[in-house]
């Protein structure tokens, strides 16, 4: 099997890879990074990706790191299942989402991640309640924009599942154990437990627990 995947399944980037995977029914091999003993730092991980970050990709000669790289690249091999369309105007708004979760959505949940769950799971003391607050502004902001999209609409772009949905509902997926302040927001809500139901999701949720047990 030349497709191999590097990831921790309990992170939401690594949940996002692992579930277009799952869904696409691409033939992987799961490799455990296992982020709590350090294996994204060893020289192996590092000569993959010299950002010391999972998830990571490799195919044949490919290296491939960032995880929305990574799941445009498996949708591109598995063009029949329409997760990234071919037309430009299409694929360009599922790209313009994919974007935003990077750089506005990713950013505002993973400081709450971090704050509440990461600190406390590696000892590394109380949430910082300024840092808190300002996550959460970023967080509300961004929300209002996704919730009021989301009104009369099943998926995030074109009416059809896509990437951008598995990008952006991917981080959700710590949503309870960061306290994201969701209950405002009923089309996330709406939206993200629709994807829920799906088979991958539940496939992919099931890889997580063994991760950390390991
Ligand atoms: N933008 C990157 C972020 C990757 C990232 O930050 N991964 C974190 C975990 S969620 C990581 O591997 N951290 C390990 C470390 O910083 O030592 C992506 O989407 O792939």
């Amino acid at each position: 099997m030349s497709l191999k995947i590097h990831a921790f399944p309990p992170s939401p980037r690594a949940f996002k890879v692992l579930l277009v995977a799952n869904h696409l029914g691409s033939d992987y091999e799961f490799c455990l990074c296992d982020l709590t003993k350090g294996a994204q730092k060893t020289d192996d991980y590092t000569a993959l990706n010299p950002n010391q970050k999972m998830p990571a990709l490799e195919d044949g000669d490919l290296k491939l790191w960032e995880s929305n790289a990574i799941i445009q690249y498996l949708a591109a091999k598995s063009p029949e299942a329409g997760l990234l369309p071919s037309d430009e105007k299409a694929r360009a708004d599922v790209v313009r989402w994919m974007f935003w979760e990077s750089t506005t959505w990713d950013p505002a949940i993973a400081a709450l991640v971090f704050e509440r769950v990461v600190k406390g799971f590696f000892g590394g003391g109380p949430p910082d309640q300024a840092e808190v607050e300002k996550a959460l502004q970023k967080f509300n902001r961004a929300a209002e924009i996704l919730n009021a999209h989301l009104k009369g609409r099943d998926y995030i772009s074109g009416n059809r599942l896509s990437l951008a949905d598995f990008a952006v509902a991917a981080d959700l997926t710590m949503a309870e154990a960061a306290q994201l302040p969701l209950a405002d927001y009923s089309e996330i809500r709406r939206w993200s437990e629709r994807l829920a139901e799906l088979p991958a999701w539940k496939a992919t949720r099931a890889m997580q627990a063994p991760a950390v047990a390991a």
